[in-house]
């Protein structure tokens, strides 16, 4: 695998949810795949998941690891071409990325939206630099519009958890005082697509997500409606697509409390992380014996190790 941006790039799930569980069971096996081979994780924005589970899965490889916070001691970076560089940017981009792919043998990339234009945004500019110039496979460690490492935990804990073939599984936006970006439930609803589950998407009017990744997905603005039967509620905020990067409503109403979660059929619940508590879900719900955070955050271990071990592969 030379590419990693989407779940979609992993092929067959089924297969690569083998290769998961393998690696899971025996997460040392491959040690001479990553024999004098480096990562290098590149962060445009903070990280403590990502950070660490893609250095364990690394060093579970055999791999070296390095680590660049672009914005803690790199130069400035400019990302614009054609700028005349005459103010507090230090280097370009198009310097750099060749220049951090002389230094490695794969890259991890971490680019968040800025929500400055959406057209930049949904266009992965930053991260589709990365594969043209670094002359390395390049993977997502959260980019402007997904979160493949983070979508693939999901399916796994998913799967360890389920007690159906095809569970009921509702996302649903919950409030939020910033502007989150639509990576990662763009990211789940594709993953979601794959699984193939009983997939249900709920949000306030003015929240639906990009279309292209709702296709024949169910939307409703009707939270409790969406929770009723769920086995899984997945909760996450992100700032309004169609007014784009807008933060519309704080609503403390979608907040996942017992009280939503006694809707749902003894639902699970899960959530990327970081989460703010009593905004997205009340306190009862995260410490509850049906939260799924720590199980899911561990899984980001098994997500990083499936795909670099591919990655490998490919060298
Ligand atoms: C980020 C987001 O919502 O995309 C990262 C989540 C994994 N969250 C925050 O910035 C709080
Ligand atoms: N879930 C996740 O990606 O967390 P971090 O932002 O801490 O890496």
């Amino acid at each position: 695998m030379k590419v990693f941006t989407s779940v979609n790039q992993l092929g067959d799930l089924n297969q690569a949810l083998k290769e998961a569980f393998e690696i899971k069971k025996n997460p040392f096996g491959n040690q001479e795949l990553g024999k004098n081979k480096t990562a290098l994780l590149v962060f445009f924005n903070n990280s403590l998941r990502t950070r660490l589970s893609t250095q364990k899965a690394a060093m579970n490889l055999g791999m070296n690891v390095i680590v660049l916070d672009v914005n803690q001691g790199a130069w400035k970076l400019e990302t614009e071409r054609g700028v005349i560089m005459d103010g507090d940017k230090s280097e370009h981009l198009l310097e750099a990325i060749p220049v951090m792919g002389c230094y490695c043998d794969v890259i991890g990339v971490r680019s968040f939206a800025q929500f400055k234009s959406k057209e930049d945004d949904y266009n992965e500019v930053i991260l589709n630099q990365f594969i043209k110039y670094s002359g390395r496979p390049v993977f997502s460690m959260e980019a402007a519009t997904r979160h493949p490492l983070q979508t693939l935990a999901d399916i796994i804990t998913i799967e360890e958890h389920k007690t159906k073939a095809r569970p009921k599984v509702v996302m649903t936006w919950a409030p939020h005082p910033k502007a989150l970006p639509q990576a990662v439930p763009n990211s789940f609803a594709e993953g979601m697509d794959m699984a193939g589950y009983d997939f249900v998407i709920a949000n306030p009017e003015g929240y639906d997500l990009a279309p292209e990744f709702t296709k024949g997905v169910t939307v409703l603005h009707n939270q409790d409606e969406a929770l009723e039967g769920a086995d899984f509620v997945y909760a996450k905020n992100w700032a309004s697509y169609e007014q784009y990067g807008q933060v519309l409503s704080q609503d403390r109403s979608w907040t996942v409390t017992s009280e939503k979660m006694a809707l749902t059929n003894d639902a699970f619940f899960m959530h990327c992380l970081p989460v703010r508590r009593n905004m997205i879900v009340s306190d009862d719900v995260i410490e509850g014996p049906r939260s799924l955070v720590i199980p899911e955050a561990a899984n980001r271990v098994i997500s990083a190790q499936t795909v670099l071990k591919r990655m490998l592969e490919s060298l």
